[in-house]
């Protein structure tokens, strides 16, 4: 298949480049033009926000299956620039979803990548979340995600267009950026190692548990979605089982042999964390047979010896 993966810079499409190759597909990748591609693939630059420099992209290259993970995907960054997170998540997808509608390939499949976060504030007994559940974003990225979502379903209802919506839920793994826990605690200990800091692990709230899954089974997952999901279905991507951000601290300390204080620090405590947030994963199983295989304690490993060999 022809693929084309729109944002393919970022932390997953590098692992997706990967996962496609693997699978003998012919990529594409877009990029903004301060960023760079090292996989296998045919590179074009692109600004989603430029509707017709999006409409040129996919009208020159004529995918069978397009991948847009391009996005402003920071919860922090959306709080200090919601106007832009809007305008990314929420314009640039319209513009996607525009250039596929007007391409003269009238087939062409896309997948949209939303988030867990889009399930925001759930009820207390919600878990585990099925995709019916009702959205109640509690962040201004989670909003634009749901919307993205939404707007995908329009376009596929009203113009009968071959769109998959995915809600992937909290994915980790080697170069991830440390805003993100397991990565966070991973280059805190490699840097305690290495005598770059001290001998503290600055933590946030331990209790909260979250449903993790190792970025190379999530492309894993958006691979097959692209090769065999139902068309007009939303899936959720995850693990299904939630574990303790405690668990997640114990295994990457017990990965070295440093003596290492852990230390609560209140700017890493957020008043409204909610207890658990845990996917229903039976809908992806059941269309594509897809579970995630990677244990959390691998996962883990690997980014501790990532940040060894970073730093
Ligand atoms: O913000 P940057 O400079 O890191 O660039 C990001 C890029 N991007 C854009 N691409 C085209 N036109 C734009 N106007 C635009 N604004 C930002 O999209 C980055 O290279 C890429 C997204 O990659 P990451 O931020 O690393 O996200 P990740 O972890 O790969 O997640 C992929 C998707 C996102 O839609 C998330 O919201 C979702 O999965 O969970």
């Amino acid at each position: 298949m022809k693929v084309l993966i729109i944002g393919g810079a970022g932390f997953v499409g590098g692992y997706l480049i990967r996962e496609l190759n693997a699978a003998g597909h012919q990529i594409y990748a877009t990029c903004l033009e301060n960023e760079s591609i090292n996989g296998d693939c045919t590179v074009y630059n692109l600004d989603i926000m430029d509707a017709n420099a999006a409409a040129s992209v996919i009208g020159d290259i004529q995918p069978d299956v397009i991948y847009h993970l391009a996005a402003q995907s920071s919860v922090a960054v959306s709080w200090k620039k919601p106007q832009l997170t809007a305008d990314i998540n929420v314009i640039g997808t319209i513009n996607i979803l525009e250039a596929v509608r007007n391409s003269d390939k009238k087939d062409i499949r896309l997948l949209l990548i939303g988030s867990g976060e889009e399930y925001g504030f759930i009820r207390p007994d919600a878990c585990p979340l099925s995709e019916n559940e009702p959205l109640n974003p509690g962040n201004i990225y989670a909003a634009t995600k749901a919307c993205q979502g939404m707007l995908g379903e329009i376009y596929a209802r009203a113009y009968d267009m071959d769109i998959i919506m995915v809600r992937a839920f909290n994915h980790s793994g080697p170069e991830q950026l440390p805003a993100f826990v397991i990565s966070d605690f991973c280059r805190q200990i490699a840097m305690i190692e290495k005598g770059q800091s001290t001998a503290v692990m600055n933590v946030g709230n331990l209790t909260a548990r979250r449903d993790f899954t190792d970025v190379r089974d999530v492309v894993r997952a958006y691979r097959l979605l692209g090769e065999n999901g139902i068309s007009g279905r939303t899936y959720n991507v995850g693990r299904g089982k939630a574990v303790e951000i405690q668990y997640i601290l114990d295994t990457a300390l017990g990965f070295s042999s440093a003596d290492i204080e852990v230390k609560q620090d209140p700017a890493r405590m957020r008043a409204s964390d909610i207890p658990v947030i845990e996917p229903d994963v039976s809908r992806i199983y059941e269309d594509t047979g897809w579970t995630a295989e990677i244990s959390m304690e691998k996962t883990i490993e690997d980014t501790l010896n990532y940040w060894r060999n970073t730093i």
